[in-house]
Parts: C-alpha cells; sequence; structure tokens
C-alpha cells in the first residue's frame, strides 16, 4: 500500500499553515488517515535543526552548512515520519519539502541547482511529491503578514531580491511541470483561496483512490 503524498510551498505569509489544517480537516472527514508534518522539522531531532536554521546568530552560517542542515533534517523526517506514513496508506500533508530547498538555497542563496538535485537523490532515492499546491503571493504581502506576527526569524531578515528570487523559482518550477504542481493565489481573501482549495478536494480523492 503507497499513501499519497503533497507538500505545500509558497513564500512567508502565504497561508501554508493555515490551508494546512483546512485540508486536513476535509480529508480526514471523507475517512482518510492524514499526517500533518513540515519542514524543517517534524521529528525532534529535525526540529533542533530548524531551531539551528531559523534562529539568527552572530556567526554567519555559510550557504553550504545550510543545505546540508536542511537536508540532514529531512534524511530524519523521511526516515522517521513520512516514509512510514506512507508505507501504511496515509495521506501526508507536508508545509514544505525540497521545493523550498530549490526557492531558498538554489533561487535565494544562488547555490547550484545540479549540487541540489545529487542531494535530492541522496536522501529521497525516487521519492517525489505526488502533488504540490504553490501558495503563490506578491512579496510585499507576505513579508506584511510575516511582519505583522512579530520578530523575524533568519530567513525573514533577508532583503527584496532574496525574497523575489525565492517566488520566481516556485513559479518556474511549478510552470515546468504543471502535472505535478497546482498555483493557489495566495493574495485572495482566507475564504477565496479556501473555495479553490474546495475544488481541488475530489481530486486529491481521486489520486487517493487510484493508490
Ligand atoms: N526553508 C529553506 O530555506 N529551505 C528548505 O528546504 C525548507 C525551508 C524546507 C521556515 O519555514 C523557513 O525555512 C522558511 C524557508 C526555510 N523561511 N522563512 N521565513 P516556515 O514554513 O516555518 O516559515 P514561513 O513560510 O515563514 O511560515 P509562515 O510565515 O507561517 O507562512 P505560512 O505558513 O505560509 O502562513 P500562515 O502561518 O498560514 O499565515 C500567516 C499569517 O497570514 C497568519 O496570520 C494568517 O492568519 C494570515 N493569512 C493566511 N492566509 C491569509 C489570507 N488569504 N488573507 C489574509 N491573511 C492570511
Amino acid at each position: 500500500m503507497s499513501g499519497l503524498f503533497i507538500t505545500l510551498e509558497g513564500p512567508e505569509g502565504a497561508g501554508k499553515t493555515t490551508n494546512r489544517e483546512y485540508l486536513a480537516e476535509h480529508l480526514r472527514r471523507a475517512g482518510l488517515d492524514v499526517v500533518l508534518t513540515r519542514e524543517p522539522g517534524g521529528t525532534p531531532l529535525a526540529e533542533r535543526i530548524r531551531e539551528l536554521l531559523l534562529t539568527p546568530s552572530d556567526e554567519p552560517m555559510h550557504a553550504d552548512t545550510e543545505l546540508l542542515l536542511v537536508f540532514a533534517a529531512r534524511a530524519q523526517h523521511l526516515a522517521q515520519v513520512i516514509r512510514p506514513a506512507l508505507a501504511r496508506g496515509a495521506v501526508v500533508l507536508c508545509d514544505r519539502f525540497t521545493d523550498a530547498t530549490y526557492a531558498y538555497q538554489g533561487g535565494g542563496r544562488g547555490l547550484s541547482l545540479p549540487r541540489i538535485g545529487a542531494l535530492e537523490d541522496f536522501v529521497q532515492g525516487t521519492l517525489r511529491p505526488d502533488l504540490t499546491l504553490v501558495f503563490d503571493l506578491p512579496v510585499e504581502i507576505g513579508l506584511a503578514r510575516a511582519t505583522a506576527r512579530g520578530r523575524l526569524d533568519r530567513f525573514e531578515q533577508e532583503g527584496r531580491a532574496f525574497f523575489d528570487a525565492v517566488r520566481n523559482t516556485y513559479l518556474q518550477r511549478a510552470a515546468a511541470e504543471p502535472q505535478r504542481y497546482r498555483l493557489v493565489d495566495a493574495a485572495q481573501s482566507l475564504e477565496q483561496v479556501q473555495r479553490s482549495l474546495d475544488a481541488l478536494l475530489p481530486q486529491v480523492l481521486e489520486m487517493n483512490a487510484r493508490g
């Protein structure tokens, strides 16, 4: 039996966490076993790596260190949570995954995409998400939502050019593989965003039924 692996992506403040809960509630009501998780993190050890990645520090983190930490957390998360859940047939809803690495470390930091691809193959083997929802919104709206929440994490302290590159990378990846990605206009009201998710739910249920 193999479950369904769905990832939610997009810039800060796009509503990934809010809408992950919304999707989970609907899928559970349809009788599915749903696992909610996030990256970086998702296990106690991976959450400790998340702290290292997000906490601002006086010692600048080298971009390669950042990349390796992201994949170290992912290896742990895959082994402890994602692969076991998929093996028992669950739907895994994961807030960010390797598309975020392409967007932040590739687009934002300018690291080599083939190098990211090599780590992706090493850590994941052939596992890729079945479906990726990209919550897209203009950079200034996302930053305003993140800023309204208070203290900014290490990524949120980056400048406008970084976030433009992150957004563009997501859009390019979604355009290159339309069968896996669905773009969601996250600048709409939460109610409108959730109406567009309602329209996606039958497709998700069908994918799950197909196995
Ligand atoms: N990162 C990386 O660099 N490489 C990697 O491989 C991975 C991650 C996996 C942590 O991610 C950081 O890790 C992230 C990239 C990096 N960088 N940052 N920053 P995170 O997912 O924890 O951080 P985040 O994206 O900043 O989460 P977030 O700001 O919580 O965003 P969100 O989950 O998309 O949004 P939300 O929490 O659901 O909503 C934010 C607020 O907006 C909240 O008050 C909502 O009520 C409100 N909201 C949501 N939707 C709407 C709409 N439609 N209208 C109005 N208000 C809304």
